[in-house]
């Protein structure tokens, strides 16, 4: 009787250690808000993501890379201007994320370029992207699908 009753608590306790154990995300130093992505169809031009991140920590940290269930191919590009052309350059190796400081990834620099939808994305949906850090490992958000 003894034995049964410790075999019930200590599958419980330890799913709960377990869970406690992969939620280390959330004491990251990184905080990601206001992300957003322009609506888009399948088979239709690229579309892009927008967010601004913020490193509380001490040390420097660098986006590595995007994924979403609704898109393969997401790269991270910073738009230049040069000779007053604009050109979108893919940051191969990321962007860093500096300490205590807070990047902008915002219309007109750096964007996160979505290309071949496999669903489409309609203005006033959430949707789930995630961001994997050098340091901080992965972060899910929800970006919220506007004009
Ligand atoms: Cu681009």
């Amino acid at each position: 009787m003894f034995k049964k009753m410790i075999g019930f608590i200590g599958l419980p306790l330890l799913l709960f250690l377990f869970a406690a154990c992969s939620n280390t995300n959330g004491e990251s130093d990184i905080i990601v808000s206001d992300a957003w992505i322009r609506p888009g169809q399948v088979g239709g031009p690229p579309t892009a993501a927008y967010m601004v991140i913020q490193n509380t920590g001490e040390g420097a940290d660098r986006l590595l890379n995007i994924s979403a269930n609704f898109s393969n191919m997401l790269e991270i590009h910073e738009t230049q201007v040069v000779d007053d052309v604009a050109r979108m350059v893919p940051k191969e190796n990321g962007v860093e994320i500096p300490a205590n400081s807070i990047v902008e990834v915002r219309p007109g620099g750096l964007h996160i370029m979505i290309m071949q939808l496999e669903e489409e994305l309609i203005a006033g949906e959430e949707v789930e992207l995630i961001l994997i850090f050098e340091n901080a490992g992965e972060i899910t958000i929800s970006a919220t699908v506007q004009e």
